[in-house]
């Protein structure tokens, strides 16, 4: 069968999904009220930089914020588990000079119903939370890709509670402590390294063994830029990227879109394809354009090394395994000015602007639809939909996508 035939069967099967999501979306809160959340989180918890070495307070301070927050979010609901990982680790902020670091991962599982069982289709959705030292880049990379990690969460937390929704497969949230690599390119095992090697392959070895869907990984997703020449390009880039280097071309160099990094030959390729279209649902005005970006192997440039720092290398990298994952980022610092203070810190809440909270806000809606029809049995909530079908449907798009690949 043509490739575009399978991708109109895996069209047709989203568009009778569509409105079940839409309103499973809707229904949890109204969008003010999440906006007020992303600013009060970002302004108390997430302003000043976190950097362990140099911002140490800081950085047990944001810790401390998010198990609170999870803490709220968690309350009365049932099958849930929150746990620290230890790990240390060594930083070397001055180039051959190592400190030892101990550092925490902060796990939440939400055990679905096929826990335990061989049908699980687990799915991680994590973001780093320490930051570098520069104080103004701070509360984008990465404090907006933990809130709105944490705002998924919590919308979660209410279908099952107040909706009463059936969760199916098991969703993880991971705070990562310690990021891979810092981008002045001082190389570290963070934190992600460890939840990949010691948490999570340990639930993936399991009997029966789980499926494992994939790693949404959030890096910096609120930078939002919509002047012309905003955005700047890392070396090699139209070498590496040359689609997505059309795309910025056309849109005449604005920062105003966010990037979905993926791999060739991975099973990435469902998570891109079903995340792309819930992506598109949601920004019905074309306001943030998402530009795919994938890892070629034979396309090596600066540019493609500055989309596999991030924490979900540790997932395709891990043994002969490689597992899917995908990264959602604004490309940080090179976009627009993102640091105004230049080396004194300061808090940085001039940048929550109503376009970087929508922004956000359109990250976490994806991702709420797509938690909604992956893993979610909703019928018992939307009388007249059915679960059951949204749910088959959803297997039967990534079967399509995966068929649909390989020929
Ligand atoms: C919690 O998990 C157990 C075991 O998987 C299951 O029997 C029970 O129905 C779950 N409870 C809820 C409220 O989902
Ligand atoms: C760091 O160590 C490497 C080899 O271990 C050496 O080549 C390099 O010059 C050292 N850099 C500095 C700044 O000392
Ligand atoms: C957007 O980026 C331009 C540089 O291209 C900068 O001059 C401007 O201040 C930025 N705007 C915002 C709101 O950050
Ligand atoms: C999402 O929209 C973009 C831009 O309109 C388009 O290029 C892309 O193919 C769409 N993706 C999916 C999966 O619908
Ligand atoms: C940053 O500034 C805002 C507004 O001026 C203030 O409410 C907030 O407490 C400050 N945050 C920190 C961490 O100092
Ligand atoms: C979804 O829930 C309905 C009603 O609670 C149930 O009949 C159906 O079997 C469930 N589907 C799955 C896939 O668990
Ligand atoms: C320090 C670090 O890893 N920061 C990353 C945050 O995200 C941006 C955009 O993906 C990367 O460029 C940075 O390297």
């Amino acid at each position: 069968m043509a490739r575009w035939q399978l991708f109109l069967i895996a069209t047709i099967a989203f568009y009778t999904t569509d409105g079940q999501a839409k309103s499973a979306a809707s229904s949890r809160s109204i969008a003010s009220e999440r906006i007020g959340r992303y600013k009060s989180l970002l302004t108390e918890h997430f302003a000043l930089p976190r950097h362990p070495y140099l911002n140490e307070v800081n950085w047990i301070k944001a810790r401390s914020a998010i198990v609170e927050e999870f803490q709220k979010i968690l309350h009365n609901v049932p099958n849930v588990t929150m746990e620290i990982q230890d790990f240390q680790t060594e930083i070397s902020f001055v180039p051959n000079l190592s400190t030892d670091i101990k550092g925490q991962n902060i796990i939440v599982t939400f055990s679905g119903k096929n826990r335990g069982k061989a049908t699980d289709e687990i799915l991680v959705i994590g973001a780093h939370y320490d930051s570098e030292a520069s104080p103004l880049i701070s509360i984008d990379d990465n404090g907006s890709g933990v809130v709105a990690m944490l705002e998924v969460a919590r919308g979660l937390a209410d279908a099952i509670v107040k909706r009463k929704a059936i969760l199916l497969n098991t969703i993880m949230f991971v705070a990562f402590d310690i990021q891979n690599e810092f981008s002045d390119g001082l190389g570290q095992t963070g934190g992600s390294d460890f939840f990949v090697k010691e948490k999570l392959a340990t639930i993936l070895d399991e009997q029966p063994k789980p499926g494992f869907l994939g790693a949404i990984v959030l890096d910096s997703v609120m930078n939002y830029n919509s002047s012309a020449g905003s955005q700047v390009l890392p070396s090699g880039f139209d070498k590496s990227f040359p689609e997505a280097f059309g795309q910025v071309q056309v849109n005449m160099y604005k920062g105003n879109y966010l990037n979905l990094v993926t791999k060739e030959r991975l099973r990435s390729l469902q998570l891109d394809y079903v995340i792309a279209q819930e992506w598109n649902k949601t920004d019905t005005q074309g306001q943030f354009p998402l530009i795919q970006l994938e890892i070629r192997r034979t396309a090596a440039s600066p540019a493609l090394f500055e989309f596999l720092k991030q924490d979900h290398v540790p997932f395709w990298n891990h043994n002969n395994n490689p597992l899917p994952a995908v990264l959602l980022t604004d490309t940080s610092k090179w976009r627009g000015v993102q640091r105004m203070c230049g080396l004194e810190v300061c808090n940085s809440t001039s940048l929550l602007t109503v376009d970087r909270l929508n922004m956000l806000d359109q990250v976490v809606v994806t991702l709420d639809r797509f938690i909604s029809i992956s893993h979610l049995n909703d019928s018992a909530a939307i009388e007249t939909g059915s679960g059951t079908s949204t749910y088959a449907s959803l297997s039967a798009t990534f079967l399509t996508v995966l068929v649909a690949y390989l020929l």
